[in-house]
């Protein structure tokens, strides 16, 4: 009896547990039955990048047939380095990386060859001894943006005298060097051009408007802000309304990203003129993999096309087109 009841209590213990195990999905599915991507994000510095991250999950879901790994590196190459070393470990099929700053590449990369990973770059670029460390790249004209930026104000200001404030990104990251090498040219070819300050606001609005504060502080006087983001642009523009100023009309703002929260300024006037840079990658990245899958070789670079923004070309049907 005690037998027929011990079995019976055993039998309800099993077909209770059965009962709590989740129906299997997709996420409890082999490995195998995916493409493994190891995704080794810069940050969550800013628009741009949240947006980056959004288009990249879209595009590599797993209805797509994809299973995507992404970290987090906080803005850190080193943490990257120990990422991509974590994805070789895991034996993920793709690496896709968007590189904080240019330089630093070589050993680790090695290593993702050596394991036979095929490796995208996405975003900003590297500065390689090898090129063969990477199958192909996307992302956008950074020096070209900054060019873009200076014909603007060439346009507006020409020879006047102009006192002007560089807040730039990430030292050492391509969109910094390309965006502060367009400014640089074209403070060389205009000497009423004078350059009263310039310092590193790490893509952040929090840096942004810190800097631009301790600059109001101190009493320095300015007639631009060249900012290398939107978000610090955010923080300028904060800093510079707390002070009791008008930006678009004591300071005009320079910008990049053309993120939706920038036009809307662009709008109202606060930026008067705004470089896109376009964050959308998830599917360009998506059709690279998809080539190297079907054994084709991708073009080694892919440019985005961009466009740039002001206050007499901004128009709402822009603003509502916008993915970003
Ligand atoms: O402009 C900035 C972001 O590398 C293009 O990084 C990207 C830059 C972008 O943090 O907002």
């Amino acid at each position: 009896m005690m037998k027929r009841i011990l079995l019976i209590i055993c039998l309800l213990l099993i077909l209770s547990l059965a009962a709590c195990a989740p129906a299997p999905s997709p996420a409890d599915e082999p490995y195998e039955d995916f493409i493994v991507v190891g995704f080794s994000q810069v940050g969550a510095e800013s628009d741009w990048r949240n947006a980056n991250t959004k288009s990249m999950q879209e595009a590599l879901s797993e209805e797509n047939g994809y299973r995507l790994i992404i970290d987090d590196a906080q803005q850190k190459q080193e943490r990257q380095i120990t990422a991509i070393r974590n994805f070789i470990h895991q034996g993920v099929d793709y690496i896709v990386l968007a590189p904080t700053t240019e330089k630093g590449w070589d050993t680790v990369l090695a290593e993702a060859k050596a394991a036979g990973i095929p490796v995208i770059l996405v975003d900003r670029m590297i500065e390689i001894s090898d090129d063969s460390l990477f199958n192909c790249w996307v992302g956008s004209d950074f020096l070209n943006e900054g060019r873009t930026a200076v014909r603007w104000m060439d346009q507006h200001f020409g020879d006047k005298p102009l006192r002007i404030v560089h807040l730039q990104g990430n030292i050492g990251s391509s969109a910094q060097i390309g965006r502060t090498a367009g400014l640089n040219e074209g403070l060389s070819s205009h000497p009423d051009w004078t350059l009263v300050y310039r310092e590193s606001g790490d893509f952040t609005q929090a840096k942004g408007q810190e800097l631009v504060e301790a600059l109001l502080a101190d009493g320095m006087q300015f007639d631009l802000i060249f900012s290398e983001n939107d978000n610090m642009a955010y923080g300028a523009i904060d800093a510079l309304k707390n002070a009791g100023l008008t930006p678009g009309k004591d300071v005009t703002i320079i910008s990049f990203d053309a993120s939706h929260t920038a036009l809307e300024m662009v709008m109202n006037g606060e930026i008067s003129f705004d470089v896109e840079c376009n964050p959308l990658h998830g599917p360009r990245v998506e059709a690279l993999i998809q080539r190297l899958e079907a054994g084709a070789k991708p073009p080694k670079l892919t440019y985005v096309e961009e466009g740039s923004f002001d206050t007499e070309t901004i128009t709402q049907s822009i603003m509502d087109s916008r993915g970003y």
